[in-house]
């Protein structure tokens, strides 16, 4: 019946295309090698040495509903500031309030595995998707940042990364890292550790979802999903609990970070 093929048009436009990179696909007549080269060639080196590390997943949900709320006010101050505010200056933030509290997740075990090295300064990496693919530049002194300084540092490492123009400096020395995957799709992820860190976490991208509310109530919720990996010789599960609940706890209510910027 007719109210039927409305439902179904509704749903054929709700469907989101993903992005072509181009009009038309050309089609491989033949095989074709490509060398490992660049980024993609330390890619394989620095992965090959962190599948030595026995890894472990944790991963939790974060209701960030005031988090998009407060996000969409603190954005236009930042566009008056000429400073794009995504959240990720907001979370890397959090996390570097998290490693406060949790100084081992920012740590790193030393190449003979005798010494953990507690590092001073929260040198947090942003796995970037660049046209020279994967690269993670290093947002350097979290700790001594606000939120608005780390989105300038994270707009200028994004520009840079964008023109293949990221430094030596500006890739090397962090001391924690966070990918946010999100940006594409996803939930759930099995990231990767950047040896000689010791975590990572990988965001998914936050969606709208039914939740119960304290009185029982189903409500609407901004649902962003994390995933962290950490190294098991030195970090054990309830470790990485309570980091995450301290993230969890400043981005479910964000003006808690007041207290402790
Ligand atoms: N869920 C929902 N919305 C998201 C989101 C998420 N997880 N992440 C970003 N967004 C939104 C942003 O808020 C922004 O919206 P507005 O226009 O309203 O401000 C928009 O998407 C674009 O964000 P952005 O491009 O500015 O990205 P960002 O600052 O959030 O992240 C960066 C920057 C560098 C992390 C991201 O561009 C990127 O490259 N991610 C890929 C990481 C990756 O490849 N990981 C895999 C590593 S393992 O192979």
């Amino acid at each position: 019946d007719s109210s039927n093929d409305t439902a179904d048009v509704t749903s054929i436009r709700a469907v989101e295309m993903p992005v072509y990179q181009s009009a038309k696909v050309e089609l491989l007549l033949e095989d074709r090698v490509v060398p490992i080269s660049g980024f993609t060639r330390a890619m394989v080196k620095s992965m090959t040495e962190a599948m030595k590390i026995p890894h472990f997943g944790y991963s939790e949900e974060y209701d960030v509903t005031k988090l998009v709320e407060s996000r969409e006010v603190l954005k236009k101050i930042a566009q008056k500031r000429d400073v794009k505010l995504s959240y990720m200056p907001i979370i890397i933030k959090a996390a570097s309030l998290g490693l406060e509290q949790m100084p081992i997740i920012n740590s790193s075990l030393d190449s003979t595995c005798e010494n953990l090295i507690y590092k001073a300064s929260h040198n947090i990496g942003v796995a970037m998707d660049t046209p020279n693919g994967l690269i993670v530049p290093v947002i350097k002194d979290v700790q001594n940042k606000t939120i608005l300084e780390i989105a300038c540092d994270l707009n200028s490492l994004q520009e840079k990364g964008n023109k293949g123009q990221l430094g030596v400096n500006e890739i090397s020395g962090g001391t924690f890292t966070i990918s946010n995957i999100g940006i594409i799709g996803g939930t759930y992820t099995k990231p990767v550790i950047l040896p000689p860190q010791v975590a990572i976490g990988a965001l998914g991208k936050i969606q709208v979802l039914p939740r119960f509310d304290l009185e029982g109530n189903v409500k609407k919720a901004h649902i962003l999903t994390i995933s962290f990996s950490a190294d098991h010789r030195v970090i054990d599960g309830v470790t990485m609990a309570r980091f995450s609940n301290f993230m969890k706890t400043y981005l479910e209510n964000p003006y808690t970070m007041l207290l402790d910027l």
